[in-house]
């Protein structure tokens, strides 16, 4: 749904003009996705009328947006198609979606002939003067935003949560303004991303993911690196430095804090033993033991430390931190407990997208565990996963259009079954579980191959969970 335009939004010419961006630029937003329609309605507010492509024949906000949108400014074009990139180098501005790669060859030559490419990330941190945390990590990053935003509310303050979470940044500057921005960042939003001040960044985690749209490892930890880039504060995992990361971060601050899953003293946000039992530790000071989180699993210990570092950063008192810990139990779709029946847990992690994720999830739970897993890859190489499926995955339960990579690579080290749908998948499992077994949706993948998003592939498994004869 496209919403209408608030007349009186701040005036924020002068930001703009720091990008070149006026009236008279020839701006083309590129990508016609939610972020695509708010920065369009940004822009208008602003006096500034796009042009608008989108390489899809039929974008999903499309025939909504000229509904609403095309009355009102006759003038704005809307090119779609498998040509509509063909005359991007006349622009003076692209403002890029984050599922468009820069690579594409029309963007690449539009940069070459010098046009700026610019993120709405960068229009919104030259907007605003209100403190930024910015968030990314291959994993935890909805957790750990989700988190923040509510220690900093528990503390009587108001934060506005953006970005991949869910609502574009643009977006937030239609609302008041409160007292943090809590903003979770993606590689594609981040490396497109070059004036953002954030009061505090953390990268959670680096893991595998998106192959397909980086040449290596290596470049997409490059682009997670840029959050730090200018941040006040910037928060690292202990566990796992990457001195290389923070080298290329072009950051002014010498303010480094750590979290992480060790009693090292070096570490400011830690865990440790006190009489016994395990603690979370800020600054030598024992907050809340582990066992009283209510998030399960170890990698949510390493969120639970990163979210106390970061709202430490912004002064938010502890105590407000650790009632949020003791209450919040996750979100959705992450290690989500669905059903236990007949002395079976039926658990739905469908936002494990990529192999990290993964592999936390089977860390986490008792085997023996029966695996669904499978979808797209997004060029993964699984052999990451082979150890730990040998220890704890007799049965592994594989759909979706990568199905036979993943056989191909975990073949010998467990018995696999191929299936076409998640009711499948789930039916098979119900026929050949034990008591004390785990089946544990997780599928190491992106959903879209077969669904609108996660969300709708864990819907289906937690029917089809649901639907199952007592
Ligand atoms: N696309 C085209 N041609 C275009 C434009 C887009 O084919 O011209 C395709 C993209 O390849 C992609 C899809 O359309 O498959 C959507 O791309 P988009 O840039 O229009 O996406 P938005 O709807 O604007 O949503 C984006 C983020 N999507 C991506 O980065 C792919 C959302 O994160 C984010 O919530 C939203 O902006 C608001 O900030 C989603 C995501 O999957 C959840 N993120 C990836 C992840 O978490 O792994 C990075
Ligand atoms: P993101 O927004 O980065 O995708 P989410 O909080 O939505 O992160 O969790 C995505 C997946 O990653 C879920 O399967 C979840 O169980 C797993 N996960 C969450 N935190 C971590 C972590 N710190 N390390 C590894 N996996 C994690």
């Amino acid at each position: 749904m496209v919403a209408a335009l608030k007349p009186h939004l701040i005036d924020n010419s002068a930001a703009l003009a720091r990008l070149g961006l006026t009236p008279q630029s020839h701006v083309v937003v590129v990508g016609l996705g939610i972020t695509g329609v708010s920065v369009v309605r940004y822009l208008l507010q602003q006096g500034i009328i796009p042009a608008i492509v989108d390489s899809r024949e039929q974008p999903p906000a499309l025939q909504q947006f000229q509904q609403d949108y095309l009355q009102q400014w006759p003038q704005l074009q809307i090119d779609t198609g498998a040509h509509a990139f063909n005359n991007l180098h006349t622009a003076t501005h692209l403002i890029v979606s984050p599922g468009v790669a820069l690579s594409e060859p029309e963007i690449e030559q539009a940069r070459i002939s010098g046009v700026q490419i610019i993120s709405d990330i960068d229009i919104f941190a030259l907007a605003v003067s209100t403190p930024i945390i910015a968030i990314t990590g291959s994993n935890g990053k909805s957790t750990v935003t989700t988190l923040v935003g509510k220690m900093i509310e528990c503390a009587g303050k108001i934060a506005a949560l953006g970005g991949n979470i869910g609502t574009p940044v643009l977006d937030l500057l239609q609302d008041s303004t409160p007292d943090v921005y809590v903003l979770e960042l993606s590689s594609f939003q981040l490396e497109i991303t070059s004036y953002l001040q954030p009061a505090v960044a953390v990268v959670l985690n680096l893991s595998e993911d998106h192959m397909d749209r980086y040449d290596n490892f290596a470049a997409y930890a490059s682009a997670k690196a840029k959050i730090y880039n200018n941040a006040e504060v910037m928060i690292d995992n202990y566990c796992q430095r990457t001195p290389s990361l923070l080298e290329n971060a072009l950051h002014t601050s010498q303010n480094q804090r750590y979290f992480g899953l060790t009693d090292d003293h070096a570490c400011q946000f830690r865990i440790g033993l006190v009489e016994d039992s395990e603690w979370l530790i800020a600054y030598d000071q024992p907050l809340i033991e582990a066992s009283e989180i209510a998030m399960q699993g170890r990698h949510n210990l390493s969120n639970a430390l990163a979210a106390l570092a970061l709202v430490d950063a912004v002064n938010i008192q502890p105590a407000a931190a650790v009632a949020v810990l003791h209450e919040f139990s996750g979100l959705s779709h992450r290690m989500e407990s669905v059903r236990e029946l007949h002395e079976v847990r039926w658990i739905n992690d469908s936002k494990a997208t990529n192999i990290g994720a993964c592999k936390a999830a089977l860390q986490g739970v008792k085997e023996p565990v029966i695996l669904i897993a499978g979808g797209d890859s997004k060029g993964a190489d699984f052999s990451d996963l082979i150890a730990i499926v040998e220890q704890k995955v007799p049965v592994l339960i594989l759909l979706g259009k990568d199905a036979d990579r993943l056989q191909d690579v975990l073949q010998g080290f467990t018995a696999i079954h191929r299936v076409n749908t998640i009711e499948q998948a789930v039916n098979l499992a119900a026929s050949m579980v034990q008591a004390g077994d785990t089946v544990l949706l997780s599928p190491a993948c992106a959903s879209l191959d077969q669904f609108e998003n996660y969300q709708a592939r864990g819907d289906a498994f937690k029917n089809a969970v649901m639907r199952l004869p007592e």
